[in-house]
């Protein structure tokens, strides 16, 4: 019998073989990666109290790590088989982000490990869009770009086999393994080489420069890559002074003392020299840039809903802008309007407004009937602490875009949400993140109670 290669470890040595990739491939985000690890170390030398948490929870090793990276796919097929692609790495669709709301046109799942065991392993994750054509307005321009896309395979033809063969046998032999994250990595590169003439990107980019980006090259190159960063105000305010442009603002929450939720920024995307298909012109794109996050707890539904309302109203106060002329309102608006959000994990449990692990502490325990987890907990004997947020924020994910497609991106509404679609497209639909979070606490809690001798 061959053993087969644990999904676990092919996510985890494939995000590092990108990282490598992307580091050659825009050196400015080795740079971002410096920064990164320097404001890291400092912040874990300055805490001690964190460097013990770190250690306890996450190592120390692995911690400046990418979290996520992002593509932008042009068909239902494509999409199909990156999900297939993405299951032998253990990853899964969670969620749906509907970009169009932000005159975006694309909708967009997160592919990811779901157990706890195996973001642990390695939480890295794949925000994935899928390009809605039928938002290209011009009927000719639109059965242009589908025909160009139907005629591309941005996989190559052995990543497709070891998919396959996934399927067919229930896993990888180490050495398939081995060749499967060389391959899939092919569709994840760079090519500076369009497949359209200077004219045909013109006018898909005077459609939308998304649509430019997605249509015109052999891949969904990866456009960004995203390590954690432990204070990302920090590194946010020290990318200048190492020749980074940052993005205006800060997305996501207000720094807090309890994060929740996701806090991103990014640095704006190159210029890069491309070529066009046809003749020798060359031209300009912009697409690829580095962003840093630091993840929260995360909150329920009720949470999220007044999440939702603060960050409404803060933007309502003042709207950042591209320029960064108002980065000092908006954050301080920000911080106001987020009050009524407990800055404290006890007050978010009472509220249920967050979801924790809850584990014992090890005091014994001797009165062992009708005991509540509140009465554990106020004894001593039962322990919580925040389950990290491991999705995204299409508020956030909107204001990434935007800054790194240029600014003056057009922002106008431009169609209803189809989930049914998308759904469609993947051919299965997505998990509810808040599902996820639930079965995670309900599992420590039952896990808590057996190690307590309680039914
Ligand atoms: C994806 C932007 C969204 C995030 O972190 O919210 C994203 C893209 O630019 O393709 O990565
Ligand atoms: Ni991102």
């Amino acid at each position: 019998m061959t053993t087969f290669a644990d999904p676990n470890d092919i996510r985890a040595r494939f995000c590092r073989a990108m990282s490598e990739m992307y580091r050659q491939e825009v050196p400015l985000y080795g740079d971002l990666v410096d920064l990164v690890e320097t404001t890291n170390a400092a912040a874990i030398a300055a805490d001690p109290a964190l460097r013990t948490r770190l250690e306890a929870t996450d190592g120390l090793e692995r911690i400046s790590e990418e979290r996520h990276g992002a593509i932008r796919l042009g068909t239902a097929e494509e999409l199909h088989t990156m999900c297939r692609l993405f299951v032998v790495m253990g990853m899964h669709p969670v969620g749906y982000y509907d970009l169009s709301v932000a005159g975006i046109p694309v909708h967009s799942t997160a592919f990811r490990p779901v157990d706890a065991d195996a973001l642990k392993h390695s939480p890295f994750r794949v925000f994935t869009s899928l390009l809605r054509s039928e938002l290209i307005s011009d009927p000719e321009l639109r059965a242009e770009a589908e025909a160009i896309l139907a005629d591309r395979d941005i996989f190559t033809p052995l990543a497709r086999q070891l998919i396959d063969k996934h399927e067919a046998e229930g896993g990888l032999s180490l050495e398939d393994a081995e060749r499967f994250i060389e391959e899939a990595l092919e569709t994840f590169r760079w090519h500076a080489d369009a497949r359209v003439s200077a004219s045909t990107y013109q006018r898909l980019h005077d459609a939308h420069r998304l649509v430019a980006d997605v249509v015109s090259f052999r891949g969904p190159h990866i456009n960004h890559l995203t390590p954690r960063t432990l204070d990302i105000d920090q590194v946010q305010a020290d990318m200048p002074a190492r020749g980074i442009t940052p993005k205006a603002v800060i997305e996501g929450p207000p720094p807090r003392q309890c994060p929740v939720l996701l806090r991103q920024t990014s640095f704006k995307a190159l210029e890069e020299e491309i070529a066009f298909a046809g003749d020798d012109t060359r031209g300009k794109h912009t697409a690829r840039f580095g962003e840093i996050e630091q993840r929260g707890i995360a909150l329920t539904r009720k949470g999220r809903a007044l999440y939702d309302e603060l960050l409404d109203r803060a933007r309502g106060l003042a709207q950042p802008k591209a320029d960064g002329s108002n980065a000092g309102d908006y954050m301080r608006a920000l911080s106001d309007v987020f009050r009524p959000l407990p800055d404290d994990y006890a007050q978010l449990r009472d509220q249920g407004m967050a979801f924790f692990h809850y584990s014992p502490t090890g005091k014994p325990l001797d009165n062992r009937t009708g005991v509540t987890i509140d009465e554990l907990i106020a004894s001593g004997h039962v322990r919580f602490d925040p389950i990290v947020y491991e999705d995204f924020l299409p508020v956030s994910a909107a204001g990434i875009f935007q800054s790194n497609l240029g600014d003056n991106a057009a922002a106008d509404r431009l169609a209803h949400s189809n989930q049914a679609a998308f759904e469609a497209a993947l051919g299965r639909p997505v998990k509810d993140e808040f599902a996820l979070y639930g079965d995670i606490e309900q599992k420590s809690l039952a896990n808590t109670r057996a190690a307590l001798g309680l039914a």
